[in-house]
């Protein structure tokens, strides 16, 4: 082995001046969070649906390239809550802001601000020190002719902000851009994940982020939110199969009925869908047994929503 060799093992591998930092991705339920989140990692890490609410919890989205890595932070969208799982939600998403290099509040610009924007940009404030923000106005695909202008101006005057960015989350446009401009933001530092992470939970909790995803999409009304998922055995039994079993968490019997629909029709279908999209992931088929369970009012319940791993207090240390 020569000398350039031994060198470049021992050598970090990436340059003097890689940059690396966080990005606290914020904004209201249902503007597109998860979804750019997926659009700039190009796979799916972040459960997506046109309900609002749907992320739970913190999750990272790990961006890397030669020059640099991006730490993106998706976060439950922040609105007023209701029950303890809602407050455990928005708490979870002010904390990212604590940790974040720079603050990308994502808005939709399809629509004009409301007093939802308003509130949360009057939060925002209060609660982001000298941390630069960035804002994302999101939708643009769904601008109507001759909306453009004056939704941007809008959306614009809300708040001081670092940077602003027209996107769509959906098809991509403008992200390339706001990637570009977040990576000229990041401070110098080394590269935190391996280049090929692209998130930190495991497939486990994938797993289980597909199932909700699955069962939120085929239910309506209080379901979707009521949901909560636990997979309990994840084994790759052989190169053949992975064997996946999963309960779904309803508040109700009514509700149990409503999941596992008529003859096991609708369970059926959650399965399939959340099976078709996990086994990529795997890399072999999988064997998904769902079953599904009421845990009665766990939303407004510490200790039921501990156990679902919404810690509260000191149980959160080392999360
Ligand atoms: N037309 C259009 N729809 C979008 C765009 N981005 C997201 N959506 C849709 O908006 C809905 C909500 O997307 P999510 O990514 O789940 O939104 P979120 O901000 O993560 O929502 P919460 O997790 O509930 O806070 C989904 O139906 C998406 O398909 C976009 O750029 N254009
Ligand atoms: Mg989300």
């Amino acid at each position: 082995m020569n000398d350039s060799e031994l060198d470049s093992i021992f050598r970090d591998d990436w340059p003097e001046d890689h940059r690396s930092g966080v990005v606290a991705v914020v904004g209201k339920p249902n503007v597109g969070k998860s979804t750019l989140i997926n659009q700039i990692l190009g796979q799916k890490v972040a459960a997506v649906t046109p309900k609002p609410q749907t992320t739970r919890r913190n999750q990272l989205g790990i961006y890397t390239v030669p020059e640099g890595q991006i730490l993106f932070v998706d976060t439950p969208g922040m609105h007023q809550p209701v029950h303890k799982l809602g407050e455990w939600m928005v708490r979870d998403a002010e904390r990212a802001l604590k940790d974040a290099d720079v603050i990308l509040l994502l808005l939709d610009v399809s629509q004009l601000p409301d007093h939802e924007d308003r509130n949360l940009v009057e939060r925002l404030k209060r609660l982001k020190d000298d941390t630069p923000l960035f804002l994302a106005l999101n939708k643009a695909d769904a601008l109507k002719p001759g909306q453009r202008e004056s939704h941007v101006s809008a959306h614009a005057d809300l708040i001081e902000h670092d940077g602003l960015h027209v996107i769509s989350a959906l098809n991509g446009d403008g992200v390339r851009q706001l990637i570009d401009a977040l990576m000229a933001l990041m401070p110098l530092g080394p590269r935190y994940y391996p280049e090929d992470q692209v998130t930190e939970v495991n497939l486990r909790t994938v797993a289980a982020e597909i199932i909700r995803e699955k069962v939120m999409l085929n239910t309506e009304q209080e379901i979707p939110h009521a949901t909560a998922v636990e997979v309990e055995s994840f084994q790759e039994r052989d190169e053949n199969m992975t064997y996946i079993s999963a309960v779904i968490y309803v508040e109700r019997d009514s509700q149990k009925g409503i999941v596992i629909g008529k003859n096991g029709s609708l369970i059926k279908k959650i399965g399939a869908e959340a099976r078709a999209e996990i086994e990529p992931l795997v890399g072999t088929p999988v064997y998904l047994d769902l079953r599904v369970k009421v845990l009665p009012n766990w939303r407004t319940d510490d200790r039921l929503m501990s156990r679902l791993g919404f810690k509260t207090g000191k149980e959160r240390k080392g999360r």
